[in-house]
């Protein structure tokens, strides 16, 4: 058989679209609210290397979907765009001078050509290019709005640095202590820095999740990442020192259990408690310390390090003298920096106190409490479960939960304490030392720093955007200066509030800005008077399906939710959330089940796919390699089947077509009776499974259908048409020619999704006659084509024929499918 010419095929079509402007989305307002669908893809950093084929099983689902709806006369907007900025066009850059534009805008009009080879029905005039300035001016907008509204602070504090990308990263971009890009160990640096306040959205950010449609794993790694904690703030007196020492806890039902205090090495009290006959060791102490990550700090497996202060504080429950140690498993950065001890009930503790031969004190009894029972003496291993409080005077006796409860009233009441709430989350550094990337649109003015307090002075709108400015050397500094504080002239500016000298802010913004409110831009992309008219929000937004990988569960995901809270709190934009249901991906790995990577030669290029094999056989693979969710391995038979699939398309569509098939249900001519029913029964399978993502399901049905066509000499339209329409949302290029082939003037695209009568996919039921030696006995009901021998089964056991069978032998069955099944029996 000779192949299906997909290669003329798939470029008519591309042109046809391209040139019709076919899939363009326009806000029609005879569209109610309920027929506008917006999908979104994650949109590709344009890498070198160009399109993986990871980027096509997304936008290949998305894409199929968005045909989907559009035939079922949904208005949908469907865009595709660039996540520009980027370390690679930049290190690039230094490598071989050329400037991160150039190559950037070479690796787009690549992408956007690879993916124009796959036939998405992207609406292309609406193109974003995160590094364009008519974008970026947006993004600089939105900065300075975080900045007005206090989510924006500048800060000078250690930060993760990694030493190979020479810049500061984001809580979020270390990954095991690792560099998540270049997988470089991360370091400590003081520098001064941008901090956007996400902390202040925490709670929102955490409650919101709930009313997502997201898959749960996703939702727990956000939930885990905010690392909600509640407990409660303590206050312990000091001895000879009239300040107090705030710790935070999640057991105050422990407190009598406290057999010692920490403070993180950073602790101001830490300075001024130290007694002069432990200065030297903490001195040295605080040396070591700061040279180590948080990660270092507080690996459980980690041995515990730490030094005595000299100094003692009062447990408020009982008047005990606690010792005060320093060590490094307490972190500045949570809770107060400062923890009561109970190596009872908390693992770190135990570690530490036994390393330090401090005291241990069971206060968690794991049985109920018996009265009179001693709970004195050390324990033998530490308990973190919750229990029955002993050894805590009055409160002895109590469950855990109460206990806590119980006793936080207490020391609410006594003054001493007070209900707290803590996250993990930290406010996200924002800041990095690199050249491209959007420059952040404030200038420092001394002057005004003197006469107004402070001197950050954010650039005026109107004079946005705030052009990333040439330079001679891209090479980041390694000091914590971005590139651009060595172009004087640039740095160099006037204050715009008080028009003396003043200095631009060198730093840019991380990759993340880009891509937090690039699916706003989409609605309105074109606008110079704002990031996006409200009415373009309104008609559009939110998102109703976001597909794309879980290697985002954390990083832009939670980004983009607080920027766009942000903006909802400026009334910007018309919901609390941007994507309302998302759906990641599986990964696609190599032949061998391996990850794909260049290094072990397992990577499959979509360019050689779609040069053998076309556009179309490359989608439909894609979509039948399994749900789409799961991480399967590429199979080159699986595409060579699928392709066969294809082809046999094809060669229906080169038989004779006929007309008049009468489409309704009861006056179907006889040999057409099945193939109708099943025609339907597809219709409805490729409906439902295309509405809920499972393709691959879908495909398998066209392709049980397809093998009952290919069997005939000639094919009514009737029975061929739906199946056309429906290959179409999977296969464009070849629905369309086969549209065309039909005689259609119009695009596949814009016809109606196929519909089937209920009635007719519903099994059809028969009656089956049963009789003893020739005479009818008996009747029973079986679905048409249900097989011989569950026929004769069904008839045996028939309770009814009982009075002809006893005592007589079964000699043989005569069955007649879907008629009758005969039993010939004798005594
Ligand atoms: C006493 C105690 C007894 C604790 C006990 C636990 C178990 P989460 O759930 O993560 O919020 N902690 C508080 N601040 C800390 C800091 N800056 N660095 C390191 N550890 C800190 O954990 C809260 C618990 O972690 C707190 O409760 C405190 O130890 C410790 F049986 O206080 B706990
Ligand atoms: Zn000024």
């Amino acid at each position: 058989m000779a192949k299906y010419p997909f290669i003329t095929i798939e470029e008519k079509w591309q042109k046809y679209w391209e040139e019709h402007k076919t899939f363009k989305a326009i806000e029609d307002p005879a569209f109610p609210k309920e027929k506008r669908r917006y999908v979104l893809d994650m949109f590709p950093y344009p890498s070198s290397q160009g399109l993986h084929v990871g980027h096509p099983e997304g936008y290949t689902a998305t894409d199929i979907y968005c045909r989907y709806l559009r035939m079922k006369g949904y208005n949908v907007l469907h865009p595709m765009g660039f996540d520009a900025f980027g370390l690679p066009a930049e290190n690039y850059a230094i490598k071989t001078g050329t400037h991160p534009a150039v190559t950037t805008a070479a690796n787009i009009n690549k992408f956007r050509s690879q993916i124009k080879t796959l036939g998405f029905s992207y609406d292309w005039d609406r193109e974003v290019d995160t590094s364009s300035p008519e974008y970026y001016t947006w993004t600089q907008w939105i900065f300075l709005k975080l900045f007005e509204k206090g989510l924006a602070y500048e800060a000078e504090s250690p930060i993760n640095w990694c030493p190979s990308c020479m810049t500061g990263l984001a809580n979020e971009e270390v990954k095991d202590g690792l560099c998540e890009r270049c997988g470089t160990k991360v370091s400590r640096k003081r520098i001064r820095q941008w901090i956007l306040r996400i902390t202040a959205y925490a709670e929102r950010l955490l409650a919101d999740l709930d009313g997502l449609d997201w898959p749960e794993p996703v939702k727990l790694m956000q939930r885990n990442w905010i690392g909600r904690s509640e407990g409660a703030n303590v206050f312990f007196a000091l001895e000879r020192h009239p300040d107090k020492l705030e710790i935070y806890t999640t057991r105050p039902d422990t407190l009598f259990g406290v057999t010692y205090m920490v403070l993180a090495p950073e602790h101001p009290l830490v300075d001024k408690i130290t007694t002069p006959e432990q200065k030297a060791a903490v001195t040295a102490y605080l040396d070591a310390a700061a040279k180590k990550s948080d990660l270092e700090r507080t690996d459980l497996a980690k041995v515990k390090t730490g030094v005595f202060s000299g100094a003692y504080a009062v447990n408020p429950v009982n008047g005990e003298r606690i010792p005060i140690w320093i060590a490094d498993y307490v972190l500045i950065s949570y809770g107060t920096g400062a923890i009561m001890a109970v190596p009872a009930h908390d693992e770190r503790d135990w570690e530490f106190a036994k390393a330090f031969k401090l005291p241990i004190r069971l206060v968690v009894s794991s049985e109920k409490v018996e009265a009179g029972k001693d709970y004195s003496g050390e324990p033998a291993e530490c308990t973190v479960a919750d229990g029955w409080s002993v050894n805590s005077g009055q409160f002895s006796g109590l469950p855990t939960a109460e206990a806590i409860k119980r006793i936080t009233a207490w020391l609410e009441e006594k003054g001493i304490g007070k209900k707290a709430v803590n996250y993990k989350l930290r406010d996200w550094i924002f800041s990095r030392q690199r050249y491209w990337g959007e420059p952040i649109p404030v200038v420092h003015c001394e002057h005004c720093g003197k006469v107004h307090g402070s001197p950050i002075i954010p650039l005026p709108e109107t004079e946005l955007p705030l052009i990333l400015p040439e330079v001679e050397s891209y090479k980041p500094t390694g000091t914590g200066e971005s590139p651009l504080a060595l172009i004087d002239h640039w740095v160099n500016t006037t204050c715009p509030r008080c028009g003396g000298p003043a200095k631009r802010e060198t730093n840019t913004m991380p990759q993340w800005a880009g891509s937090c409110w690039y699916y706003l831009r989409y609605l309105d992309p074109h606008n110079k008077k704002t990031f996006a008219d409200r009415a373009a929000v309104d008609y559009w937004a939110p998102v109703d399906l976001y597909v794309g990988g879980t290697e985002h569960a954390v990083l832009h995901l939670l980004y983009a939710r607080f920027w766009h809270k942000v903006l909802y709190d400026l009334g910007l934009v018309n919901t609390p959330e941007p994507f309302q249901r998302l759906v990641n991906q599986g990964m696609i790995l190599g032949e061998d089940n391996q990850k794909m990577s260049k290094s072990r030669g397992n990577v499959i290029n979509p360019d050689d796919i779609i040069r053998e094999y076309g556009a179309d056989a490359m989608r439909v693979y894609e979509m039948f390699m399994g749900p789409l969710e799961v991480t399967k391995p590429w199979i080159t038979a699986g595409l060579v089947g699928v392709s066969r699939f294809l082809e046999r398309l094809w060669a229906i569509s080169e038989k004779p077509v006929t007309e008049g098939l009468p489409a309704g249900s009861g006056e179907i001519p006889p040999p057409w009776a099945g193939l109708v029913r099943l025609l339907h029964k597809t219709i409805k399978k490729v409906s439902a499974d295309t509405e809920t993502l499972n393709f691959n399901t879908a495909i398998s049905a066209m392709m049980v259908y397809s093998n009952e066509l290919a069997k005939l000499k000639e094919v009514p339209r009737d029975l061929w048409e739906p199946l056309v329409l429906m290959v179409g949302a999977y296969a464009p290029h070849l629905g369309e020619e086969l549209w065309e082939k039909l005689g259609h003037p119009e695009s596949a695209s814009k016809a109606p999704w196929p519909n089937y009568d209920d009635a007719l996919t519903r099994e059809e039921e028969l009656t089956i006659v049963v009789q003893i030696n020739g005479k009818i006995r008996d009747k029973f009901v079986a679905a048409a084509g249900t097989p011989r021998e569950e026929l004769e089964r069904t008839a045996r056991a028939l309770p009814g024929l009982r009075k002809w069978t006893e005592g007589q032998t079964l000699v043989k069955v005569i069955t007649v499918p879907d008629k009758l099944v005969n039993l010939v029996v004798k005594p």
